[in-house]
């Protein structure tokens, strides 16, 4: 039996079993047997969840970047590493080889070395999804300097904010993006930023759309010549596991973004782990995950954990819409895609347009399909298994975090069950437990509470950059001796979890609790909605009651709207019960996105609650023109 693949269900248990025994000895095992080191560690784990403070494999000595490249170089020199399928269909995909990545890291690295970076510097990566984002985030790897990368549909503003939360030395960035059928002057927003930045000495400039942009003289550099006097050989620093491998900025519900803190060896080891499992990434496999680098999905899962499996891994550039729906389906018939990673909030979009989008396209090839970022509905669940995966594709609901960078719930395919709209089980070495409303642990099955997990795993968050009081306030400090994740979740009689949404989404009507997730998800079935968001607003006799937010599938059904009402909330009553029904339905044309895609509730909440006056931070969110129409048409 091998800890690092499992393979059926009995396994499983087995595995897991034995990880949850004696954690040390399992991750010990997993490390020892599928990475290279330049130093054995000296102890496997330390912790106390109190400062909070952990170590993994304390002691032994790395590169992220031997693991993700070097080490392929015998035995995959000239295999595809990245496919890097751009914007426009019509110009060529790039396959870059082992040997072809190994080259552009080691010149990215010597550049950064001439530009005076140094081991924990901090560099902040402000690119698109070309293959310079991913080779600027392994040279920064390969030289021990921080990277920090912002999505680069982040504003002036929250980028500023970002460079000086950690006093990035460096701004790596791009003439401009394409997205779609817009091209965006990435360039223009970095000269912004900066002009509140005193840290960055240093701007590295990549030609994607060759647009004539000002470069100031002794602070910006075209990346390509420097890349091209460069040696393609860099010897990697040699980092301690506990170095910082990057920051990530993850909004909070208050306050300025947290930027999370990964550290190498944990991080490396726990990424290319459940990258194999969870996804069954066999060799020769091509695997796609459609999120942007700029987000943990990418760091972990297009990045670090496939590439420290040897697997081939997609970047891709552009839109799902762009030039039509069918673009997702198109490239997956294109490089034959066998694992399809993605988020609800695209299935969802997807699943509104013409099915003749999907059916258009060969998707013979596909073997597994993910979900993440938030709980998928029942309706998006069967759509995307039916006329995605054609009911042969196990589904994968990976439930994690910025903070966990990695996944941490979810089915392993073809050993454990999938269940529409759960997580399910937990991977091997993660503890997770509910949590009641009087601070106790809930033992028993088919209950409901918040979520934490008991035990460290490797990749944890190890601080909050600059703040490790708020580190400790916001994950260490609601249940003392483990980790609190923000998000509620229910456990059916086996074991398995379906998480609820955010604790701050839950909403008590006449003393019921109740999740967001199902109430939508019954919303979601009618025929007529495309997407929901449910929140509470005070009342006088049941203390909260709920006010839905729903789009419709298709526009001007206005005459309509008092039917729909009725028969949304007859179902919320069939699938939930009476109490669950909404008081006030407003129709709108668009719900508040984050970035990454997730819908912000808080905003809808203060809107429900009439408090215009206080919106918090919209600056960050995909399409903040809608929050004024819902604000005009609140009941
Ligand atoms: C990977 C990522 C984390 C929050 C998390 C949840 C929600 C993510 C799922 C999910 C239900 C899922 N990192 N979330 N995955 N909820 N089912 N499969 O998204 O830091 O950006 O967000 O996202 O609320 O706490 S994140």
């Amino acid at each position: 039996m091998s800890n690092y693949h499992i393979k059926h269900l009995e396994e499983y248990y087995q595995v897991y079993r034995k990880s949850v025994r004696n954690p040390e000895a399992f991750w010990d095992e997993v490390a020892e047997e599928h990475f290279v080191w330049r130093k054995h560690w000296e102890k496997v784990l330390s912790y106390d969840f109190s400062k909070p403070d952990f170590k993994w494999f304390e002691g032994a000595k790395l590169n992220i970047t031997e693991n993700c490249i070097d080490r392929h170089l015998l035995t995959k020199g000239n295999e595809t590493a990245i496919i890097f399928e751009p914007n426009n269909p019509d110009e060529v995909a790039l396959h870059i080889s082992y040997q072809e990545l190994s080259n552009r890291v080691n010149k990215m690295a010597n550049v950064l070395k001439s530009q005076g970076i140094r081991k924990g510097d901090r560099v902040c990566i402000y690119l698109p999804m070309i293959p310079e984002l991913a080779v600027s985030v392994l040279a920064c790897a390969r030289i021990g300097a921080i990277h920090s990368v912002v999505f680069a549909g982040f504003s002036a503003t929250a980028l500023a904010t970002r460079i000086n939360d950690s006093d990035c030395k460096m701004v790596i960035t791009s003439d401009g993006s394409y997205r779609g059928n817009k091209t965006i002057d990435l360039k223009g927003i970095v000269d912004d930023a900066l002009r509140s930045c005193a840290s960055v000495l240093s701007v590295l400039v990549a030609k994607r759309v060759h647009s004539k942009i000002p470069m100031i003289d002794g602070r910006d550099h075209w990346m390509q010549p420097l890349l091209d006097q460069a040696s393609a050989k860099c010897d990697p620093e040699i980092m301690d596991a506990e170095d910082p491998l990057f920051i990530l900025y993850t909004s909070g519900s208050t306050g300025k973004p947290k930027g999370m803190v990964h550290t190498t060896a944990g991080y490396m080891v726990y990424t290319a782990y459940t990258f194999k499992n969870v996804f069954q990434y066999k060799t020769g496999d091509i695997y796609w995950c459609t999120a942007d680098i700029g987000w943990i999905t990418g760091h972990s899962y297009i990045v670090y954990g496939p590439l420290a499996n040897g697997a081939t891994t997609v970047m891709f550039e552009g839109v799902p819409s762009y030039p039509d729906f069918g673009r997702f389906w198109q490239i997956v018939e294109k490089h034959k895609i066998n694992q399809f990673y993605t988020a609800p909030t695209a299935i969802r979009a997807l699943a509104k347009e013409n099915i003749d989008f999907v059916n258009n396209y060969d998707l013979n090839s596909l073997k597994v399909l993910g979900s993440v970022g938030e709980p998928i509905n029942e309706e998006a669940w069967h759509w995307y298994n039916e006329n995605v995966g054609k009911r042969q594709c196990p589904i994968v609901d990976t439930w994690w975090q910025t903070e966990t960078g990695g996944i941490m719930i979810s089915p392993i395919p073809g050993s454990t069950p999938t269940i529409p709209t759960y997580a399910t089980l937990p991977l091997p070495g993660i503890q997770p437990v509910l949590m009641g409303a009087n601070g106790d642990e809930l033992y028993e099955n088919q209950v409901e509470g918040s979520l934490c997990i008991k035990f460290p795993w490797p990749s944890i968050a190890r601080t909050i950059w600059g703040n490790h009081d708020r580190y400790r306030e916001t994950y260490f400090a609601a249940y003392s001796g483990m980790y609190f994740t923000g998000d509620g979740a229910t456990r059916d009689a086996v074991g398995n979890y379906r998480i609820t949404g955010r604790i701050d989404d839950v909403i008590i009507v006449s003393g019921h609790n109740l999740g967001t997730a199902p109430i939508e998800d019954a919303v979601n079935e009618h025929p007529a909605v495309a997407e929901s968001a449910i929140v509470g607003f005070p009342h006088d006799i049941k203390g909260n009651a709920l006010y839905g937010y729903i789009t419709l599938k298709e526009k001007g059904e206005s005459l309509l709207q008092d039917n729909l009402r009725k028969e949304i909330n007859q179902l919320i009553a069939d699938r939930i019960g009476p109490i669950a029904k909404l008081d006030k339905v407003q129709f709108t044309n668009g719900l508040p996105k984050t970035r990454s895609g997730k819908i912000m509730r808080r905003i809808l909440r203060k809107v429900a609650c009439n408090e215009l006056d206080n919106l918090g931070d919209t600056s960050t969110l995909l399409n903040p023109e809608c929050v004024k129409h819902i604000i005009e048409g609140r009941l």
